[in-house]
């Protein structure tokens, strides 16, 4: 039992917290699609999309949430689909999911977009059809969509909280590490940093009227460096940087490559995530030094790292969002790119 906060390494933190009930079927499904893909030449990216939860009673009534929609994670996802990639998409769930995030309830209400004809001819059974105006999109991503059904390139999983995301994340990469350097791994999810140890949370409902309510949280383990270091040794990753504070996003970024050794950082500030994204990887030849969690990246690794921005025009409110450019499209395109020099690199 715990009764003070601690620093959990991913090791002990896989040893106190449970994993979630389905963990064993869900990768069973994840190894059969990954051998699928395997066996018929493609390369394959995990994508993670939508914020985490962090629970605060474990018969959860309340809980705090990280932002994201999961916009930049399902859009990603298509466009990886569209470059000839198989998808493990890993998003919270009821979060924006590849295809229907087209059909958004709140920005494109899918009814919005049928009609009901022969209403009135006598004895026929009224139709339902798609406004004719709507009709050339719709089959645009419909198309799509049922090709990558009949290809069988997307496989979808599940996550809510940072304990869902963290144990699925950890099984997914090891999975994921037979393909060698043909996996990618686009971590774009919103990830807690803190969370309560189940051995700290109250079982019940936390009850009101006690004056003000004092929770002491841990932080979450940093999961990248396992990743690099022993899940997942080959593959491409990818992480990402949101900062509200532009002052923060290139230091913060080169940190995080300095300290896991990944290949990628994409900052992003929070305001501009949709028009603009910063690609910091490290420059060819160096390689990160041993450095303690926390340490400052030093102004001589600063040489070290190489910037690459991405931007595209913020649309104007007139243009229908069909035909709006999504910055995605340039992400994965630079991507591939890079993964494949990194493939063609072994
Ligand atoms: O899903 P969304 O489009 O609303 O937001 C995407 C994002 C800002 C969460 C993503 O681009 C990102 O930066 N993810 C990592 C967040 C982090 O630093 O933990």
């Amino acid at each position: 039992m715990y009764s003070e906060p601690t620093t959990f390494s991913a090791e002990e933190y896989f040893a106190t917290q449970l994993p979630p009930p389905t963990l064993q079927h869900e990768i069973e499904r994840v190894r059969e699609f990954i051998s699928r893909q395997a066996k018929e030449g493609r390369n394959v990216v995990l994508v993670t999309s939508g914020g985490t939860t962090v629970p605060l009673e474990l018969n959860v009534v309340r809980f705090l949430d990280n932002f994201s929609a999961g916009t930049r994670g399902a859009t990603s996802a298509e466009y990886f689909l569209k470059a000839g990639y198989a998808v493990i998409f890993m998003h919270r769930q009821f979060s924006l999911q590849p295809f229907s995030r087209h059909y958004s309830h709140s920005t494109n209400p899918f009814l919005d977009f049928l009609e009901i004809d022969g209403v009135d001819q006598e004895g026929s059974p009224p139709i339902v059809s798609v406004t004719p105006s709507k009709r050339a999109d719709l089959l645009d991503v419909l198309t799509m969509y049922k090709a990558v059904h009949a290809e069988g390139t997307l496989h979808t999983l599940t996550f809510v909280t940072v304990n869902d995301y963290l144990w699925l994340l950890r099984a997914v990469s090891q999975e994921l590490s037979v393909l060698e350097r043909k996996a990618m791994f686009y971590l774009a999810a919103a990830v807690s940093d803190f969370f309560l140890p189940r051995q700290r949370m109250s079982e019940h409902k936390i009850q009101s009227g006690k004056g003000s309510l004092h929770i002491e949280m841990d932080q979450v383990p940093k999961i990248l460096k396992p990743m690099v270091d022993e899940w997942t040794k080959d593959g491409f990753i990818v992480s990402f940087k949101l900062e509200t504070d532009d002052n923060l996003l290139l230091p913060k970024a080169k940190a995080a490559l300095e300290r896991y050794g990944h290949q990628v950082v994409i900052g992003n500030d929070l305001h501009r995530r949709k028009y603009e994204v910063v690609f910091v990887s490290r420059k060819a030849g160096t390689s990160p030094r041993a450095s303690p969690p926390g340490s400052p990246t030093s102004a001589a690794n600063e040489d070290q790292f190489e910037e690459y921005w991405l931007r595209i025009p913020i649309p104007d409110a007139s243009i229908p969002p069909h035909q709006v450019k999504e910055i995605e499209e340039d992400i994965i395109v630079e991507l591939v790119k890079r993964h494949t020099a990194w493939v063609s690199r072994t």
